[in-house]
């Protein structure tokens, strides 16, 4: 039974990468930190309870932590390691750019560290969950892993280092070490801070009657999003790959932000529309006249990614993979979710 280890188990991807790699037959660590409130997690089903699978196994680790990584590391001998542990908000790294850096860039570190010194380096393969935010500020569009990198934020640049640092071991020591550059990818499970999540969250307790209107920052950023399910699937496929390697998965489309508002709003029975602009535009309801949207300069970044747009080219001809849920089914997967929640 081949054995893999996810850090960042509990976040949106781990829970998926779970589910896909039980039902393929592995055996699952992963870690978690310790909170003071149990029984959010996204992966509880999988470990408490009735539904409890045998298989899956849940460590307390930080990575930030080096010792008690090593010892996990150490105690499982994976031969996959999906690194997905991260402060993961691109806003919020800007308010704490040094933990981030701790986090994203030295936790990386740490965990190629552990596979060199605990001698796996011919054993354990592992997954670097590096990001389209490399891009940053663009130079051509879209992007594919001959695109220059220019990142825009604390997260960012500590995932740049990230993804050098998985490289220089690759070459330095052998290690079967992969960056997956994953454009944005979103579900039902992505955390509530995130510009998908919030939108559709929002809409859904506009219909409810819990609240009136919500604020949001750049409306015209650009994004690829894509499904999260499918692309934990494109993580495995990297390792299953005859050569570690660096690959753009995305689904080669890009929409704005206010192009989802439009879109979410519309499923959920409105129509808006805009009025003003700069930080006084806001989205009205066409039937009440209402203000639904309203910008907040608080949601705004000190340096933007304007527009991000994968090519996947490659990854379909070295994989096979390619995105079925494009942006339209992806945002009415999402509002359907959260409005029948409501
Ligand atoms: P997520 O939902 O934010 O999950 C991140 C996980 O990392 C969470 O479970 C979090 O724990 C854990 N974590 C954070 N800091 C940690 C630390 N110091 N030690 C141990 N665990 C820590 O992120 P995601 O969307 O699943 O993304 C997975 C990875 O892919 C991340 O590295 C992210 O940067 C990268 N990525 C994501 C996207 C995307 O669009 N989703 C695109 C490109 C790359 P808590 O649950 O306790 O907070
Ligand atoms: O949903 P977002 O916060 O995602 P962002 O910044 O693109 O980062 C996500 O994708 C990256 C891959 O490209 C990952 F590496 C990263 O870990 C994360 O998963 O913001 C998307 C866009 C931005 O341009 C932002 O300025 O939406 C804009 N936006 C507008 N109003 C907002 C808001 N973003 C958030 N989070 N909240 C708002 O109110």
């Amino acid at each position: 039974m081949k054995k893999a280890l996810i850090t960042g188990v509990a976040g949106q991807d781990g829970s998926y990468l779970s589910e896909f790699l039980l039902q393929k037959g592995y055996e699952v660590h992963g870690t978690i930190r310790r909170s003071s409130l149990e029984g959010v997690s996204r992966v509880d089903h999988l470990y408490k309870g009735e539904g409890k699978n045998k298989h899956f196994n849940v460590h307390y680790g930080d990575i930030t932590d080096s010792i008690c990584m090593s010892d996990i590391i150490s105690k499982v001998k994976p031969d996959e390691i999906y690194h997905l542990a991260a402060q993961s908000h691109v806003r919020v790294s800007f308010d704490i750019p040094g933990y981030t850096a701790q986090t994203d860039a030295v936790g990386t570190l740490n965990i190629l560290e552990a596979i060199r010194q605990n001698n796996l380096t011919n054993k354990t393969k592992f997954y670097q969950a590096s990001t389209s935010e490399l891009f940053g500020k663009v130079s051509e569009s879209p992007q594919s892993e001959s695109t220059p990198f220019y990142p825009r934020s604390p997260y960012g640049t500590a995932k740049l280092y990230a993804y050098w640092t998985t490289i220089n071991y690759r070459e330095a020591y052998g290690i079967f070490g992969s960056n997956g550059i994953l454009f944005n990818h979103e579900s039902p499970r992505r955390g509530n801070s995130f510009v998908t999540k919030k939108i559709v969250e929002s809409i859904a307790q506009i219909k409810s009657g819990k609240i009136k209107s919500f604020k949001l920052g750049n409306l015209d950023a650009k994004r690829d999003w894509g499904y999260a399910p499918e692309y934990v699937e494109a993580m495995w496929l990297m390792l299953q790959h005859k050569e570690p390697l660096d690959l753009v998965i995305a689904t080669g489309e890009t929409h704005s932000v206010r192009e989802l508002i439009e879109k979410a709003f519309k499923i959920a029975g409105y129509n808006i529309y805009w009025e003003g602009s700069g930080v006084d535009e806001v989205g009205k309801c066409s039937d009440s006249n209402d203000v639904l949207v309203y910008i907040d300069p608080y949601y705004f970044r000190p340096t933007e990614v304007e527009n991000l747009h994968g090519n996947p080219t490659k990854a379909e001809k070295v994989l096979g993979w390619k995105a079925k849920i494009k942006f339209d089914e992806l945002v009415k997967i999402m509002m359907e979710f959260e409005l029948k929640k409501n």
